[in-house]
């Protein structure tokens, strides 16, 4: 099924009507859902959640095809519809890996996402040798023949990349620039318009997420676009370095929609210096948080898409030497902290899906003499939540225990397991349950439970007392 303008509207206004439902029904009250995929979630409230797809992966990797289904609603090719591969020598062109990408989105019943058209990398040798009228053509060729195969399979094109520069806003020196002038911009736009008048028409750019000489200058083209009614979009790929989301992205990207743009987070990542640190990995989940809450704070953002599925799949380690860990899923496919909050931020429920077995992050320290004594172990740490480990180990012989703790702060008990009592207020007094009150000197018994921590606190770990029964 193809997933147009169009549809993603009418998911949209079916949205409304469900929620308005369950409200009514008082079914929520924190209005997270109980959707467990990034895709249910986004679908839920009418957004994209995309991601580049890399074409050898999807061809030889089953669980990669699995994963990219499962979680995403839309996709980016990483790098097959770029003009090198598309239309290697001048006339010839070569859809097959792009087909292939959009057949596998059909099949999933995902949006495709172009990507692009007009850009100064990966072009082919035979156009940056051209210039003036011919250079003009061929670029314009390129734009129709290739928006023509794809019409009604890709509901939006990145029609020009990265045509400005770093310097001060100034247009970027490229051989798009040098042969044919400004005018080029206007001209590929022109072409697109022309050849799918149903595909929304974006720029889209890096280093513009907040407002900066290079995103002015995108918003002075935007403008004047707008009034030729030859854009839709703008795109902000997001390529961002742990802990530095921009102060004014969202205004940035408010003053791109309130030209009556849509806006789109193109290719996000947050690159870390690695070793990446569990603490770097929570700080990465808040980068994530924070950028996805832009997106569904502002009502024309059309979705967010990241630009890779595993950390080693990135293009960052290549590209930034020693930087590396920027993405939700780590190389065994399993999420990552910024996983769940993405989940969250999209209105899912961000809660673990693979708690980790091993390299706790924080212990308290046991207190020593007593009958028995308890730790508290923060397991697997979300946003808005964490599961965590408790023990007690039993100093003399017991046929039962009482664990006490207070939350410092907004943390309270949701569900728990292998203990029974006073649970989910802020002072916590919990007992054995059945099975593992009896203990004998040295012994150890487990329980756990799940908290949910509303204010996105650093999960704390209480002092607990144990007292023998
Ligand atoms: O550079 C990151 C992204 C910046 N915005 C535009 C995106 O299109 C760009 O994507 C990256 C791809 O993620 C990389 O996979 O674009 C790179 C090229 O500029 C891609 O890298 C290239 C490698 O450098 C080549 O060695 C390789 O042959 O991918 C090629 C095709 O696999």
């Amino acid at each position: 099924m193809l997933l147009t303008r169009q549809r993603r509207r009418a998911v949209i206004a079916g949205v409304v009507t469900v929620a308005t439902a369950a409200l009514g029904l008082g079914l929520s009250t924190q209005f997270a859902s109980a959707q467990t995929t990034l895709r249910g979630a986004a679908d839920d409230i009418g957004i994209d959640i995309g991601v580049a797809v890399n074409d050898s992966l999807l061809q030889n990797n089953q669980a990669y095809r699995e994963l990219v289904a499962r979680e995403f609603n839309s996709v980016t090719a990483e790098n097959v519809m770029k003009m090198e591969s598309v239309q290697p020598s001048q006339g010839q062109f070569n859809f097959a890996p792009g087909d292939r990408l959009v057949n596998f989105a059909q099949q999933n019943d995902m949006s495709v996402y172009g990507h692009t058209l007009v850009w100064h990398s990966q072009s082919p040798d035979w156009v940056e040798n051209l210039s003036g009228t011919a250079l003009r053509q061929a670029m314009e060729n390129h734009i129709t023949t290739t928006m023509n195969h794809w019409e009604g399979d890709i509901f939006a094109w990145d029609v020009v990349n990265e045509v400005v520069g770093d310097n001060n806003g100034q247009l970027r020196d490229s051989f798009w620039l040098q042969g044919m002038g400004e005018n080029y911009i206007r001209w590929a736009f022109e072409a697109a318009r022309a050849a799918d008048p149903n595909a929304d028409l974006y720029m889209n750019d890096y280093s513009i997420d907040g407002v900066n000489a290079k995103s002015d200058r995108y918003y002075q083209i935007a403008q004047d676009l707008v009034a030729r009614d030859l854009l839709d979009g703008m795109g902000f790929q997001a390529h961002l370095i742990l802990g530095q989301v921009p102060g004014t992205m969202e205004q940035n990207l408010q003053r791109f929609a309130d030209l009556g743009l849509k806006v789109r987070i193109t290719e996000l990542d947050v690159r870390i210096q690695m070793p990446a640190s569990q603490q770097e990995l929570e700080q990465q989940a808040q980068d994530f948080q924070r950028v996805v809450e832009i997106c569904t704070n502002i009502a024309d953002c059309s979705g967010v898409t990241v630009w890779g599925v595993r950390d080693g799949d990135s293009w960052v380690p290549d590209v930034f030497e020693g930087y590396g860990a920027p993405l939700l899923f780590n190389d065994n496919n399993q999420p990552k902290p910024a996983y769940h909050a993405v989940l969250e931020a999209l209105g899912g429920d961000g809660g673990p899906t693979t708690p980790p077995t091993s390299d706790p992050v924080t212990t308290t320290p046991p207190p020593t003499g007593s009958g028995c004594t308890a730790t508290l172990t923060v397991q697997s740490p979300w946003n808005t939540g964490a599961t965590y480990a408790g023990t007690v180990k039993a100093n003399q012989s017991l046929s039962g225990w009482t664990v006490t703790w207070t939350w410092p702060g907004s943390e309270r008990i949701s569900n728990a397991w292998s203990i029974q009592g006073t649970l989910s207020g802020a002072t916590v007094t919990a007992s054995n349950v059945g099975y593992n009150g009896t203990l004998s000197a040295g012994q150890s018994t487990s329980f756990g439970f799940n908290i949910t921590k509303p204010d996105g606190s650093t999960a704390s770990v209480p002092t607990v007392t144990c007292t023998p029964a």
